[in-house]
């Protein structure tokens, strides 16, 4: 650690959830040596009276604020808390943000007792939303993710994934692609792209599954390779099955791409398991996963990415198995899933509340889970994720006296402020 040079930025006057482990959390203190204290306390890794210290956007240094000289070069800025809560700032690890037109009417057809499956295998669901994506030009696509970006935003959100999906050809699938990646371009937020051409099987191929998916392997995935870190399939009765998705993995890997999957929402297919031994990042769903397949993931170290607002838009019935994945050990992310069919969600913090009211998941899991597992989940562990040294300075601030109060209400956003590499950002 090199203390000579001034930092650009000290915040200081905080509560800090630093969401560490707590074997790995220290604080360095001006005088050297690293400090392990009570003050770093457990499943929060909170840290009170610590002063954080960014250069370059990253986090140079954690100090007790009694250490801090009083005398600072002039450069310094300096962002006084006034006690406020400092979180990582939050991933949202799942989403399909770009898309057009919306499903409110199929809603209304599912209040009054057609099921998902039903609306999707009489040609509706994800396949009228490909329908109205494609009628929609870039631009388009752009104001109306971007309308949503904000609101994800205004909760602390500074890292999004965002998959396609709604293109099902390959002029449309980079097209979404693209439109994911300018958001990044114009809004104070990092954004993974994830390539999810297999989510459907578009008109054009009807009756033809694997023939679409041979387009996938060999058309979209290479062209796609230099807009997306990863690709995503849809393995499910009403979507592709195990062979498959195997395929459209086989073709990930070999351009070099992560892999991440839809997997046990509605049915047992195995493909958590069969996408874990193929090293996937994430599974994400995960309502019928087994017993089995936890102890697999585990092994394979792939997050299971929970989504609890497609769970609530769907009624569904079966949870997914947290004891089992708290037994097993695998890191379990949260993340609003947020698209026009099943989860029509623009709300990180509910999502929160819903891992717990839903899930029995407890606050400081459903808060690893949209800050450290988040991060694991996009396999950007290294660099996001916690408050550490080391970590870009990615914050989010909130007008808590306790981290619990950030699931606790419904429909109220405590966030303060939003720092992104350092910088509050406006927008
Ligand atoms: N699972 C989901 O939750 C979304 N896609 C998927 O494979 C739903 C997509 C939609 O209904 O539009
Ligand atoms: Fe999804």
């Amino acid at each position: 650690m090199n203390t000579d040079l001034p930092p650009e930025t000290i915040f200081s006057g905080f509560k800090i959830a630093t969401m560490a482990n707590a074997s790995t959390a220290f604080v360095c203190g001006f005088s050297g040596k690293p400090i392990y204290r009570s003050v770093i306390d457990g499943e929060y890794g909170l840290l009170e009276n610590v002063s954080i210290g960014v250069r370059n956007g990253t986090i140079s240094w954690l100090a007790l604020e009694e250490e801090i000289p009083t005398h600072e070069p002039s450069l310094v800025q300096r962002v006084d808390g006034q006690g406020a809560l400092l979180t990582p700032g939050l991933i949202d690890c799942h989403t399909h943000l770009v898309y057009g037109g919306n499903r409110a009417v199929e809603w209304e057809m599912r209040l009054s007792g057609k099921t998902y499956e039903e609306i999707a295998l009489s040609g509706g669901g994800i396949l009228s939303s490909v329908r109205a994506t494609r009628a929609a030009s870039e631009q388009e696509l752009f104001d109306s993710a971007a309308n949503r970006l904000r609101y994800l935003m205004m909760e602390g959100v500074t890292t999004i994934e965002i998959k396609s999906g709604y293109g099902l050809d390959v002029e449309n699938e980079l097209k979404i692609l693209r439109v994911a990646r300018q958001l990044e371009q114009h809004f104070p937020i990092s954004v993974e792209t994830t390539l999810l051409g297999a989510h459907a099987i578009p008109p054009e191929f009807k009756g033809n599954a694997d023939g679409y998916v041979r387009l996938v392997c060999e058309s979209m995935i290479p062209q796609a390779r230099d807009l997306c870190s990863s690709v995503d399939a849809f393995c499910e009765s009403i979507a592709f099955d195990l062979e498959q998705t195997r395929h459209v993995f086989e073709a990930s890997a070999k351009a070099g791409l992560q892999i991440k999957v839809h997997a046990e929402q509605l049915t047992h297919t195995g493909a958590a398991a069969m996408a874990a031994e193929m090293d996937a990042v994430s599974a994400d769903h995960l309502e019928f996963l087994s017993e089995s397949d936890c102890e697999i993931m585990r092994h394979h170290g792939t997050v299971a990415t929970l989504l609890p607002g497609a769970f609530y838009c769907l009624k569904e019935k079966q949870k997914p198995p947290v004891n089992a994945l708290r037994k097993n050990g695998v890191p379990i992310a949260i993340a609003t899933d947020s698209n026009p069919g099943s989860s029509p969600v623009l709300s990180l913090l509910l999502m929160g509340n819903m891992a717990c009211n839903l899930f029995e998941m407890t606050p400081a899991e459903s808060l690893a889970g949209m800050t450290r597992n988040g991060a694991m989940a996009l396999r950007l562990q290294q660099e996001i994720g916690t408050i550490e040294i080391g970590k870009r300075a990615d914050f989010a601030a909130w007008n808590v006296n306790s981290p619990a109060e950030l699931f606790y209400s419904i429909g109220h956003n405590p966030c303060v402020g939003v720092f992104k590499a350092g910088k509050e950002t406006r927008f």
